[in-house]
């Protein structure tokens, strides 16, 4: 057997982290060789129920599972993990403005990212918990020691929501879609960019002629799935957000292959796309295949289209930076 990984999962009591411990835990994602240590961190109030969750991941037998801790604040829970994944958040509540809810939810990032001092020097970060672009810029400045490239927020769940749609649309299996990316915010703006993907080899716009179902109906699919999921289930995406989390960390555990890429929210250098520097941006990306290496695709070509898109999903990135201006350490 080889050395444990350490995971800490925020929000652990939560609808995504009933679904993404099991899948942690498995062997399914750090292989069946790799003992799994989980810190199942909560609120104090929702320890109980972390207990409950933990009692069922013992249930399951996992060859793999090796140690669970049920953590009641992030210095705890942090401690000496390889892999943070920051899924807990505020929901928002009845009457409340976003902007409140960006500041709201900020302070718990400044916390965990302050805490995520006491993990691994190696620890990889990945943000579920939204506005999760801003709370991953939040958790990176105020984590000092801890190199930006090593915080990332996840917009694997839009590109997977934008391949299934594109797939059902052409009528070909969903593994014959790649280089969807996402760029931008894992919001309402983002920007699921069809014209840059393949079905195959072939370029989706060649297999799907029906320009003005890309541009509407396709777009606006995406970018409100979330929303859609919410009215039909009275309840937000959980298991496919998981999986989702699950795909990205898998993603940065193997090489992507040169002619590639996947969607991850990173720091943007300031040198592609006119993002401007410091923003955690949706990019294609490829990984370097060693669990924390990976590059931004440069040289996309983007058209009018897809641009004006980017420049309004930076715009409320740029927004939603400014609202938490007092939150980000110099
Ligand atoms: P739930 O409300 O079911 O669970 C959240 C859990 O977080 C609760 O158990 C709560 O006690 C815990 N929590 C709150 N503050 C905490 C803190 N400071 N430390 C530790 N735990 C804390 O939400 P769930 O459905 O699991 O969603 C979690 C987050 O994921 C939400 O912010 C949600 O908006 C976000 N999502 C992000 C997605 C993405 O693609 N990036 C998609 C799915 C989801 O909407």
């Amino acid at each position: 057997m080889k050395e444990p990984v350490r995971v800490a999962v925020t929000g652990a009591a939560g609808q995504i982290g009933y679904s993404l411990l099991f899948r942690l835990a498995s062997g399914e994602v750090f292989g069946e060789d790799t003992p799994v240590e989980l810190n199942l961190v909560e609120l104090p109030a929702a320890a109980k129920v972390a207990e409950g969750t933990a009692m069922e991941l013992e249930d399951c037998a996992f060859k793999t599972l090796k140690k669970i801790n049920i953590c009641d604040t992030p210095e705890k829970g942090f401690d000496g993990v390889n892999w943070a994944l920051l899924v807990g958040s505020k929901p928002r509540g009845p009457g409340m403005e976003r902007n409140d809810l960006i500041r709201d939810n900020g302070h718990i990032f400044v916390g965990q990212g302050k805490a995520l001092v006491r993990a691994a020097s190696n620890v990889n970060v990945v943000v579920v918990g939204n506005p999760c672009n801003t709370n991953a810029l939040i958790a990176q400045h105020n984590a000092r020691d801890i190199p930006p490239t090593r915080f990332t927020a996840m917009t694997m769940l839009d590109e997977n929501r934008a391949k299934f749609q594109l797939a059902k649309k052409a009528g070909v299996d969903v593994r014959e879609l790649h280089n969807l990316a996402i760029w931008g915010n894992h919001s309402s703006t983002m920007v699921p960019d069809f014209e840059n993907a393949f079905i195959g080899s072939r370029k989706v716009t060649e297999a799907i002629k029906d320009r003005a179902w890309l541009e509407g109906e396709f777009f606006t699919t995406v970018q409100k799935r979330g929303a859609a999921i919410i009215e039909a289930r009275g309840k937000s995406s959980a298991a496919s957000a998981a999986s989702a989390c699950i795909d990205q960390i898998k993603n940065l555990l193997k090489k992507t292959p040169a002619d590639q890429w996947f969607s991850m929210a990173v720091a943007s250098d300031g040198n592609a796309y006119d993002v401007p520097p410091g923003l955690i941006f949706s990019f294609p990306v490829r990984s370097l295949g060693d669990g924390k290496g990976y590059e931004v695709v440069k040289g996309v070509q983007l058209s009018e289209f897809v641009r004006k898109k980017i420049a309004l999903t930076t715009k409320e990135l740029l927004e939603e930076r400014e609202v938490v201006k007092n939150m980000l350490m110099k």
